[in-house]
């Protein structure tokens, strides 16, 4: 049986244990054709897939992934008509990923998954932080009346943190450290997840489109600083098909998924002008 391995990476909120919880749902439901499909569960926790595919189910938010209880998922898939293979899915905290942006900074245990050749890389596309531009912030002020920053009391001057640095920026270091050592090995697939794509879908645009008009140094990054034998393709997925709720609040949005009577038909996948319900298809990609 052929070993690959799938790295799943993305910052704090960035939509990686729904897209697993519906994952799980998607290949041991069967409701839905897939290119992949369930053979078998590897290694433990199987009770961290029911958990999380019971909540998206319920169209209940996920809990928030505990730092230092990054879950290692093992499933085995089978491509059409291929071999069986072994799809490692570390569910890593994300603020593993902040801390090697701000605080340059790797687990040994991370730094090991970080070596695989398939990435899945996720991005939010309704909490993107995107740069500010230094003349529309003074006519801002200007407009408000408000003193400018040079004016402004020192004590309310807010310095300067990695953790304020725009989500592109963050993203395109992250992807330098791969390209260098230790975590350099070679060839790699890198598929770009924008997630929660029902957010942004309104505005007409393909997923390239999005990260290019929202993000243009990773876009920029993404067609021109990677080496040249690194693939990458760009997918736009609604894990959830719109917002889901928690047990404090109800929301329409979250109603209107519980009705629908095939849960994986919440799932939605646009890649190259296409569009479907099925969650394997950036794994079928990075697999082969
Ligand atoms: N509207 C919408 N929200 C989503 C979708 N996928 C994830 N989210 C929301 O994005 C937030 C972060 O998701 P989560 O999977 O916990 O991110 P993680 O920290 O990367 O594991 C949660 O509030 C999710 O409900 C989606 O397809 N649509
Ligand atoms: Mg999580």
């Amino acid at each position: 049986m052929s070993k690959h391995s799938v790295v799943v990476m993305g910052l704090p909120g960035s939509g990686k244990t729904t897209f697993l919880a519906a994952l799980w749902h998607l290949v041991s439901e069967k409701e839905v054709p897939c290119k992949l499909t369930y053979v078998s569960l590897q290694t433990g926790n199987i009770e961290h897939l029911h958990e999380i595919a019971s909540q998206w189910r319920a169209a209940k938010k996920q809990e928030r992934t505990a730092q230092g209880g990054d879950k290692l998922v093992s499933m085995i898939l089978k491509t059409e008509g291929g071999n069986p293979q072994t799809v490692t899915f570390p569910d890593v905290a994300g603020e593993a990923f902040l801390r090697m942006w701000g605080l340059r900074e790797c687990d040994e245990t991370v730094a090991g998954w970080l070596k695989e050749p398939g990435v899945l890389l996720f991005i939010h596309a309704d909490k993107v932080t995107v740069p500010n531009w230094v003349i529309d912030e003074k006519l801002l002020m200007e407009d408000l009346g408000l003193p400018l920053e040079a004016d402004a009391e020192p004590e309310k001057v807010v310095d300067w943190s990695p953790d304020v640095a725009p989500t592109q920026v963050q993203l395109v270091d992250l992807l330098q450290s791969m390209q260098t050592e230790p975590l350099n090995v070679g060839p790699r697939r890198l598929a770009i997840i924008l997630s929660a794509w029902d957010k942004a879908s309104g505005r007409g645009l393909s997923p390239e489109q999005y990260l290019a008009r929202r993000m243009p140094l990773l876009d920029q990054f993404l067609k021109h600083g990677l080496h040249s034998d690194w693939e990458t393709r760009i997918y736009g997925v609604s894990a959830q098909g719109g917002d889901y709720d928690d047990d404090n609040t109800k929301l329409a949005d979250a109603e209107r998924l519980r009705d629908i009577d095939v849960p994986s038909e919440r799932v939605s996948v646009v890649y190259a002008g296409g569009k479907s319900n099925d969650l394997t298809e950036p794994l079928q990609w990075l697999l082969t």
